[in-house]
């Protein structure tokens, strides 16, 4: 079975957006803003509300970055994730039940509060470029396998 979330990470020069979560799944790690994709919602649609929910703001253009899919060991769902970059939004960053909104620095990612997979992909996010690829976890959340490649254009 596979689940589609979203992650979206404000992106602007020298500086990402990212939100410690509170609780649920990830609980603890700095991450981007996303969940679950309702059916009745387009994938870009889920991005734009949980930025909303979660950080209060609404963005202006976003695109798609990546799409990976993630499998913990023993466990027959897939996790699709679709990362998305916006730049430009409206209102201010405020913290929910779900996220604490904080700036990083580009050069300065928490990566040892992040998941695991972040360290790799990040680099790519950050100097623009597109990818895709897949990650199987093990126990204690440790990346047992992992493929990642750059790719020119990804599907809407
Ligand atoms: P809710 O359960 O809050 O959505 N997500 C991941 N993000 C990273 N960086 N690595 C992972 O590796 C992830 N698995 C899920 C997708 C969960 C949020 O967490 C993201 C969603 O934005 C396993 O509804």
């Amino acid at each position: 079975m596979r689940k589609v979330f979203t992650l979206t990470i404000i992106h602007q020069p020298a500086r990402v957006l990212l939100g410690m979560k509170k609780r649920g799944f990830g609980a603890g790690r700095w991450n981007g803003f996303g969940g679950k994709v309702r059916e009745s919602e387009s994938i870009e649609e889920a991005a734009r509300r949980e930025m909303s929910e979660e950080a209060g703001i609404e963005v202006g253009s976003i695109e798609k970055m990546g799409v990976i899919d993630f499998e913990f060991q023993g466990n027959p769902e897939i996790l699709q994730v679709h990362i998305f970059c916006a730049q430009e939004y409206s209102g201010e960053p405020q913290g929910s039940e779900e996220m604490r909104p904080q700036w990083f620095k580009t050069d300065e990612i928490p990566f040892d509060t992040m998941w695991p997979d972040d360290k790799y992909w990040f680099p790519l996010f950050l100097s623009g470029k597109k990818f895709k690829g897949n990650f199987l976890f093990g126990p204690n959340d440790v990346v047992l396998n992992q493929q990642l490649e750059e790719v020119e254009h990804l599907m809407a």
